[in-house]
């Protein structure tokens, strides 16, 4: 079992000082200790965005995919080797922009992976352009005189499209974080959790104390079975309104890896390959 503090690599974390991205790699670490994830057992994707670098300063295997692309390379790490723990990193940006049509299809078929979305409601690595999270109005980069689009709302989505597990949580409530971040590896079947994260450098409205003026808890008797109610639940975002927790789960549905008969009884990395050498394969094609 690893301590917290083994899975740093060598690279210094690059993330802006005060970025929310520092205490979701924390919580991150925090979580793979206390559930023993490794490089044997886990696998990490990330989309291109400053949420991506959390691969770099993390010992787990990991593959930055392209831009909007870290679902289908997860699902696909997936259906090969059915055991490994599949955790993607996501922006905003990255899932419900250029990666909009994977984020809606892989809650849809209720792959086994966890999709965690670092929410800045902006685009942070290309310095502060509209996200498809950015709030109605606001003046950025690519919007100077205010942003003319509604925001989407992940979790909402997540819940009819099918995901079977949908929190949200925020990044400056380790505990919290770490709770729902391990609720969703847990859980079987495709686990979406909305990371309220803040961007210190490029959004200037959803701040450290807009959320902690603004967010609370579900209280205890919560009950996330209810489809319906999680769906408002999940549609609320307002003056101390907007609520963190596991919004809704559905428990026993067949993820997609489950009905695939022939992968559940022997995995493709367990399978011998037709082809080892590709070499006469290229010349023929090439
Ligand atoms: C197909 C494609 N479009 C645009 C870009 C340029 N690009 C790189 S990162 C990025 C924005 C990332 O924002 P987000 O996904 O919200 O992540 P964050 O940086 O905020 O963590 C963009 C537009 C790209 N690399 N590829």
């Amino acid at each position: 079992m690893m301590k917290a503090e083994e899975y740093n690599t060598k690279i210094k974390p690059n993330f802006c000082p005060g970025c929310g991205d520092f205490g979701i790699w924390l919580a991150l670490k925090n979580v793979a200790s206390q559930l023993g994830l490794d490089s044997s057992n886990t696998a990490l994707i990330a989309g291109i965005g400053c949420h991506g670098h959390i691969l770099n300063f993390t010992k787990i295997n990991s593959i930055e995919g392209l831009h909007g692309r870290p679902v289908p390379v997860a699902t696909g790490i997936k259906l090969v080797n059915p055991r490994l723990n599949v955790i993607a990193f996501s922006g905003d940006g990255d899932c419900l922009g250029e990666g909009g049509n994977h984020f809606i299809h892989s809650c849809r078929r209720n792959h086994d992976i966890n999709l965690f979305i670092h929410d800045n409601a902006i685009y942070g690595l290309t310095t502060g352009q509209t996200s498809p999270r950015t709030p109605h109005g606001m003046v950025t980069k690519s919007t100077p005189e205010g942003n003319k689009d509604v925001p989407l709302n992940p979790a909402a989505m997540a819940i009819t499209a099918g995901a079977t597990f949908v929190a949200r949580t925020f990044c400056l409530e380790p505990k919290h974080m770490e709770e729902i971040f391990t609720k969703a590896i847990k859980h079987k079947g495709m686990s979406v959790v909305q990371i309220l994260q803040t961007c210190i450098t490029f959004n200037k409205e959803y701040t450290l104390d807009f959320y902690r003026e603004n967010v609370y808890k579900l209280p205890d008797d919560y009950d996330p079975s209810d489809k319906v109610k999680a769906l408002k639940k999940a549609m609320e975002w307002g003056e101390k309104n907007i609520p963190l927790g596991v919004l809704y789960e559905e428990k026993g549905k067949p993820s997609y890896e489950d009905q695939l008969i022939d992968i559940s009884k022997k995995p493709i990395v367990d399978t011998e390959p037709v082809v080892k050498d590709v070499t006469e394969l290229f010349k023929a094609h090439v």
